[in-house]
C-alpha cells in the first residue's frame, strides 16, 4: 500500500521537525506532504529544508491562509493524481502521534476494508492528554451534537487523524466542499457515510500541543455549528418526506 501523510501547517514551525522525523520512524515506507498556507513564521521554509535532506518528504505551498478544509483538499488531488492507495490527515503539532499511524493503516488495510478509518478519542481505550476542559467540553457537546444532528453513528467526527483509501476520496466531490475550518472533517465523514461506506474507529490518545498556538477561533466553532445545523435540517426533512411518502402510499393501497 502507497501511503501518503498529509499534514497541514500553520505557524508550526517549532514543532514541524520533530512530528516529521517521528513519522519517517514510525512509518518508514510512507511519504509525507506538508501543506503550508504562507506561515508567517517561516515553516514553510522549514519544511522546505526537510524536503531537501529526505526525497519522502515534499512541501505544497500556498499563497495565504485558507483554512484547513481547502488546503487538505489540495493534498487529496496531489495525492490522487500520483496514484496513492491511502491518504492520511495529521496535525503538525504533535497532538496526533504518529507511534498510532500503523493501528490506524492496519484497520484501513484489515479484511472488512472500511471506506474511513477514524482515530477516535471518545471511544474505550481513547484518551485526551493534558487538554484543557473547555476544549474536552467543546469536542465530546460537538460530537453529541453531530450524532443528533445528523444519526452519524460515530463517535469522533471532529478528530483530524484519520485514513482515506483513494477509492473514497475518489468517489467524493472534492470540489464542491465548501467547509473551511474544521467543520471539514464533520462534512467528510457525513459525505462517507451518506454514500454508504462503512467507517471504523480505532482507539487514539491525543495529546495537547506544548509548542506553537491553536487556530482553533470562534468562527471556526460558529462555521462547524450552522452547517451541521443546516445539514441536519435537510436530513431530518429527507427523512420526514420519506415517512409521508411510506403513509400515503399505504393509505392508496387499503
Ligand atoms: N495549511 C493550513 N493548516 C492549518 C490551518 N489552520 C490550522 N491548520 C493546521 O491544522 C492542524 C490543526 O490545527 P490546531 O491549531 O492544532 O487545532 P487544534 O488541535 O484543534 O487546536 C495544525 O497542524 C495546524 O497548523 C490553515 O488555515 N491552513
Ligand atoms: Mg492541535
Amino acid at each position: 500500500m502507497r501511503v501518503l501523510v498529509v499534514i497541514p501547517t500553520y505557524n508550526e514551525r517549532a514543532s514541524l521537525p520533530r512530528v516529521i522525523a517521528r513519522t519517517r520512524a514510525a512509518v518508514p515506507d510512507a511519504d509525507i506532504l506538508v501543506v503550508d498556507d504562507a506561515s508567517p513564521d517561516g515553516t514553510g521554509a522549514v519544511a522546505d529544508e526537510a524536503a531537501a535532506r529526505d526525497p519522502r518528504v515534499r512541501a505544497l505551498h500556498r499563497r495565504a491562509k485558507d483554512g484547513l478544509g481547502r488546503a487538505y483538499v489540495e493534498g487529496f488531488r496531489w495525492a490522487l493524481a500520483r496514484g496513492y492507495d491511502a491518504v492520511v490527515e495529521m496535525d503538525a503539532d504533535g497532538s496526533h502521534r504518529p507511534e498510532q499511524l500503523p493501528a490506524l493503516l492496519a484497520r484501513a488495510a484489515a479484511g472488512d476494508a472500511p471506506d474511513l478509518v477514524l482515530g477516535a478519542r471518545w471511544v474505550p481505550g481513547g484518551a485526551v492528554v493534558n487538554w484543557p476542559l473547555h476544549r474536552q467540553l467543546l469536542s465530546r457537546g460537538g460530537n453529541l451534537y453531530v450524532r443528533l444532528a445528523l444519526g452519524l453513528p460515530v463517535q469522533d467526527a471532529t478528530g483530524g487523524f484519520r485514513v482515506y483509501p483513494a477509492a473514497t476520496l475518489r468517489r467524493l466531490p472534492l470540489d464542491d466542499i465548501q467547509s473551511q475550518g474544521y467543520c471539514f472533517q464533520v462534512d467528510m465523514t457525513w459525505r462517507v457515510h451518506r454514500d454508504g461506506g462503512r467507517i471504523a474507529e480505532v482507539p487514539i490518545s491525543f495529546v495537547e500541543r506544548t509548542e506553537g498556538r491553536s487556530k482553533m477561533s470562534r468562527d471556526i466553532v460558529l462555521e462547524a455549528l450552522w452547517r451541521t445545523t443546516l445539514w441536519g435540517v435537510a436530513h431530518r426533512g429527507r427523512q420526514l418526506c420519506g415517512v409521508l411518502r411510506g403513509a400515503g402510499r399505504r393509505r392508496t393501497r387499503r
